[in-house]
């Protein structure tokens, strides 16, 4: 049988035991972070270096077998996970974990794609440094997915996407070729930025296996508050007052039904006495002590209640009325996401107009970096037959206002068939001509990020 063939091939390169053909073993591959989006691999295999990726992707070439690459596996657009037609090679970049000396002189680290998030935090630490991007999966996310994704997560205020914080990657592409890209020199003007088309494009044009990061200074100094406001509006502006400060490192945002989510959910006390329509947790770090400038602009308006934490595990509490939105909500069902970014003036104007929209179609909870306007638009208990509706027109109303209709999640297979909203027919068709560049065949994820002319195999994807 063919299965079998590949099979073998690719245990010749990667050794049976990281071959994982048997439906328990492949299981935790198949199936995205909340339960939405679900497959069936036709093997998974997990290589160990880059040049057993390279091999791997060879032979699938070789086989004509798509291949969808996946890191930690917490993607939340289906953009990791294979579609249930069993045709699909799961490629997991989780054993491609080695971190490299750390280059205290240019302050750049090479990593390979399977490290988790939490692990270069801690590594980079010890050298006085840290990685600008951190985002609630950090005990779970790789750079891989990260880069992949082009993930943004709660510092882009300060630090920029993951892309700003790229030097430059070394990738496969879908015939085996390896492309390095890792010198991470500040000045290079030798044609085609390869590292930037890789960043965010989802595994489609090659998989990513190690990547040059740059790192920045550890701030010793750091204080968050947790401030509660009377609107969204609030809000806005004192996030545009906040602005001001160099420090400012982290302004994201949640609201009272939220709030109580979380707190049922996790049995966390709350934080304050009563509950407030919206809820802005900050953070700012520097060299020298923030606190005082913060306070200087807590005070003029001053919030309803504000708590205010400096040491280290009081922040992570207050952080965690933020962090732990994700999980909570999906121990209430599986949601539909939807990750937008919409300008901060249209911003309260969408969201007062959402139940209208929504129609009461679903149960929304909106939380998130309300320094970029994005909001993550969480809807549960949308009846199947609403889903695409639903979707479609929020979506339609986020590119109306001049949004984006991925913020920071990605296209994956969620958004693929959308992406005329955000990107004009020129730019689709230099997207093809891009991806048929580099993989004639269509082999690495198809499905994702790109829409299929015929979607038939992505038809009854969903879990439920
Ligand atoms: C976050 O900001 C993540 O915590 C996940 O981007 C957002 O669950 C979500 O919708
Ligand atoms: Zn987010």
């Amino acid at each position: 049988m063919e299965t079998d063939r590949l099979a073998q091939r690719l245990s010749a390169v990667v050794g049976p035991a990281h071959v994982l053909s048997a439906p328990a073993l492949r299981a935790s591959y198949e199936t995205d972070f909340t339960g939405r989006y679900t497959g069936r691999a036709r093997l998974v295999v997990r290589p160990a270096d880059t040049a057993q990726v390279a091999e791997v992707l060879r032979l699938c070439h070789q086989a004509a077998a798509p291949v969808v690459p996946q890191g930690g596996n917490t993607g939340l657009v289906g953009g990791s996970v294979p579609t249930p037609a069993g045709t699909q090679v799961v490629l997991s970049l989780r054993r491609l974990d080695g971190i490299d000396p750390v280059d205290t002189a240019v302050r750049q680290v090479t990593v390979g794609a399977g490290v988790v998030l939490s692990d270069l935090h801690r590594q980079v630490a010890s050298h006085g440094l840290e990685f600008g991007v951190d985002l609630a999966a950090r005990d779970s996310a790789t750079l891989g997915g990260m880069i992949a994704t082009n993930a943004g997560g709660e510092r882009v205020v300060r630090y920029g996407t993951t892309r700003a914080n790229v030097a430059g990657v070394e990738a496969v592409l879908a015939d085996g070729t390896v492309l390095d890209r890792l010198a991470g020199l500040p000045k290079d003007n030798t044609g085609y930025d390869l590292t930037n088309l890789l960043v965010g494009s989802e595994g489609t044009l090659g998989v990513v296996t190690r990547a040059r990061l740059r790192l920045v200074p550890q701030l010793p100094e750091r204080v968050t508050a947790l401030v509660a406001l009377d609107s969204l509006d609030s809000a806005i502006d004192l996030v545009s007052r906040l602005r001001t400060l160099d420090s400012l490192e982290l302004a994201e945002f949640f609201m009272a039904d939220g709030l109580a989510l979380v707190l049922d959910k996790s049995g966390l006390p709350a934080p304050f006495r009563t509950a407030h329509p919206v809820y802005l947790l900050v953070e700012c770090a520097g060299q020298r002590d923030p606190a005082q400038e913060l306070f200087d602009v807590l005070d003029k308006p001053g919030p309803l209640e504000t708590a205010v934490a400096l040491r280290g595990a009081d922040r992570r509490r207050l952080a965690a009325y933020r962090e732990r939105h994700t999980e909570s909500i999906n121990a209430e069902g599986v949601p539909l996401k939807l990750d937008v970014t919409v300008p901060l003036a249209e911003l309260p104007g969408f969201v007062a107009g959402l139940p209208v929209l929504l129609a009461g179609r679903a149960r929304p909870y909106l939380f998130g970096h309300l320094a970029e306007g994005n909001l993550h638009v969480n809807l549960l208990d949308v009846a199947a037959a609403d889903e695409e509706a639903v979707t479609g027109q929020v979506l339609e109303r986020v590119a109306a206002l001049g949004g984006s209709i991925s913020a920071e999640h990605g296209v994956g297979r969620a958004k693929s068939r959308y992406l005329h909203l955000s990107r004009s027919p020129a730019e689709i068709a230099v997207m093809r001509s891009v991806k048929s560049a580099l993989d004639p065949a269509g082999l690495l994820n198809p499905g994702t990020l790109l829409p299929r002319a015929v979607d038939a195999s992505a038809a009854g994807h969903h879990a439920r």
